[in-house]
């Protein structure tokens, strides 16, 4: 009779929280704090990163791990930043996983970055899944996809740290209640942090960039040697 190996589902996510404890350590150590951007397809999140570069590029080193199934087009917009950016197309897949965000880690100046971005492939339940060893995920729900979308998709709110509320500019042309989904991202994590903001007027994206600063001053402080140990 034949032998073959069979693997599990749950290996493979076993084998992901394994590579994501190990981009955690590195990161520890270059004391990088890392962010992992998390939306449908169109909810903005490569126009919050370049909204994001143009004001806080100066200030902070940051790069951009930028994931897509196809094209390098998100990579050649933030590219014009002239931070370092990588790619990573995964040929069908629709999440990156740990393993992948290693392989581009090389390519990254990690010990001279503040702020790294993964902006993940557009999917709003993939993603979720799949650690990768960020400090935070950051959601992105934009007001044009709908009010109810929280409760139909509810693990990415559940583990997200922040949740940026994008395209507020489009309210008054939508039906989009935003009392409503504040309850009910209240219900699904009372510690979500909520920023209503708009990538094209630039509203709200102060608070969110100070909020970036905080968590890099936070993590610094825990990762410097004189720094207090998380
Ligand atoms: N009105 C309005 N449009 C926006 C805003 N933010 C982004 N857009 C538009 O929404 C579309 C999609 O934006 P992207 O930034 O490419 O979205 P994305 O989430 O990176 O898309 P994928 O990477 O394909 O998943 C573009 O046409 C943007 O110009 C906003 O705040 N208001
Ligand atoms: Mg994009």
């Amino acid at each position: 009779m034949a032998e073959f190996k069979v693997i599990l589902a749950q290996d493979l996510r076993q084998a992901n929280r394994d590579q994501a404890e190990a981009n955690r350590s590195l990161f520890q150590a270059s004391g990088v704090t890392v962010v992992n951007l998390i939306s449908s397809p169109g909810a903005g999140k490569t126009s919050i990163l370049e909204a994001t570069l143009a004001r806080l590029t100066g200030d902070l080193q940051i790069g951009v791990i930028e994931g897509d199934i196809a094209t390098t087009r998100d990579a050649a917009r933030i590219n014009r930043w002239g931070g370092p950016v990588v790619q990573i197309n995964t040929a069908g897949a629709c999440h990156l996983d740990a393993a992948l965000v290693a392989a581009a880690l090389p390519e990254l100046p990690l010990e001279d970055l503040d702020l790294l971005f993964i902006e993940n492939v557009g999917n709003l339940v993939c993603p979720a899944e799949f650690d990768l060893g960020e400090d935070v995920k950051a959601g992105i729900l934009s007001v044009a996809e709908g009010s109810d979308k929280p409760l139909k998709y509810p693990l990415v709110f559940q583990e997200a740290g922040v949740l940026l509320l994008n395209k507020i500019d489009l309210l008054p042309y939508s039906d989009f209640d935003l009392a409503a989904c504040r309850q009910d991202l209240n219900g699904l994590n009372p510690n979500l942090l909520v920023l209503p903001l708009s990538a094209r007027t630039g509203e709200g994206l102060e608070e969110w960039c100070l909020w970036l600063q905080q968590q890099v001053a936070l993590k610094k402080a825990r990762t410097s040697p004189c720094g207090v140990t998380a």
